[in-house]
């Protein structure tokens, strides 16, 4: 029978596989916190790098389409709020690196893994902001629709994860309410703004459906994602919410979106709404989206240019290393 070594923490010095794998359960369904020096299944410390990591990658990559309206802000005010959430994102994505090095797996080599597409970061971060109106609309749908994915993740079992969580949600919140607050304001200009805010929520409403990844049925990783109390709900329940939240901030906005078949089912207490297309998940998630090409060419360019900065914090570290010895 294999037998594994158990943290120093706990005090104890080899257990049975078994019997580890079934204490770290039963904490779980106690709905116990897992900390880095606690015993955990291989599989639970990949499955979370694996989220985490995506996560990560997600929020850096995500400053991109924003960042892309900063220097043509339409006004000072604008500018100074969007400066700001494109910082909190950089933010967000070194709370998270700094989660997986928890787990034994450090920034530099997760930023490697991106560039080298061997880890995937969210599909939504491969369209376009093509008009300054999509800076609202990544607010209101992108962020709300984070908000809906993340604020269950807060009690994610993994405390490192579930604290960066609760910090970024509130974060996020603020991010939602500058995007509904900059929609309401184009919806009260001209006939032109209201339209470029119509034609931003047409573009950007299927893509933040798709955000919460492939239906329940598609989905590898939900049900083993849910018993080790990773992830809290499936990816269709936490779609529907964020769906019957949505519709009736776009009535307040005076915005349509785009799906005929979205309306109120009584019976079922939720908005039914019309199919996804699934293949363009699939071909955005596999490289082939509007921009894939363009946002990991811009990382790894960053990612080249600031190698002079990390050889001369690696020699600064070096010089002061050596002078304490
Ligand atoms: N895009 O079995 P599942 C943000 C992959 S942050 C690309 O259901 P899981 C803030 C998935 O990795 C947005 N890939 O997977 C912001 C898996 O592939 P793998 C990011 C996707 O992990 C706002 C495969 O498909 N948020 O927006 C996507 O159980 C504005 C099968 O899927 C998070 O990462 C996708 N949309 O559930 C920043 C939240 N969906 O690795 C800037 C944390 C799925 O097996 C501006 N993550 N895949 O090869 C999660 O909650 C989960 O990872 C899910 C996916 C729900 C995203």
């Amino acid at each position: 029978m294999t037998t594994v070594g158990a943290s120093a923490a706990d005090g104890a010095t080899r257990h049975d596989a078994t019997s580890l794998e079934a204490r770290f359960q039963r904490n779980i369904d106690r709905d116990r916190r897992i900390e880095p020096r606690d015993w955990m299944p291989d599989g639970y410390r990949r499955t979370l790098v694996r989220q985490i990591a995506q996560h990560a990658h997600s929020e850096i990559i995500g400053m991109q389409p924003e960042g892309n309206w900063l220097t043509r802000a339409p006004s000072l005010r604008r500018k100074a709020i969007l400066l700001a959430k494109v910082q909190d994102e950089a933010g967000h994505g070194m709370y998270l690196y700094a989660a997986t090095e928890t787990l034994g797996v450090d920034r530099g080599t997760l930023t490697q893994k991106l560039i080298d597409r061997a880890q995937k970061y969210s599909s939504i971060f491969n369209y376009p902001t093509l008009t300054f109106a999509d800076v609202g609309t990544i607010g209101w749908l992108v962020d709300g629709a984070a908000i809906c994915n993340q604020v269950p993740l807060c009690r994610s079992s993994y405390g490192p994860y579930a604290r960066a969580m609760v910090r970024i949600c509130k974060e996020e919140s603020f991010h939602q309410r500058q995007g509904f607050e900059l929609l309401l304001t184009m919806m009260a200009g001209t006939a032109e703004q209201r339209a470029m805010v119509q034609e931003s929520v047409d573009r950007f409403w299927w893509p933040s459906l798709m955000m919460f990844g492939p239906p329940d049925d598609a989905s590898p990783n939900t049900a083993q994602s849910l018993r080790w109390g990773i992830k809290r709900d499936t990816n269709d329940e936490v779609r529907q919410k964020f769906i019957d939240m949505t519709v009736p901030q776009a009535e307040v906005l005076g915005v349509t979106l785009p799906d005929p078949e979205l309306r109120w089912n009584e019976r079922r207490g939720h908005y039914d709404f019309g199919a996804i297309d699934w293949d363009e998940f699939t071909r955005v998630v596999g490289g082939d989206g509007p921009c894939n090409t363009q946002r990991l060419a811009t990382r790894r360019r960053a990612h080249d240019e600031g190698a002079w900065v990390r050889e001369a914090a690696s020699a600064w570290a070096a010089k002061h290393a050596e002078r304490a010895r």
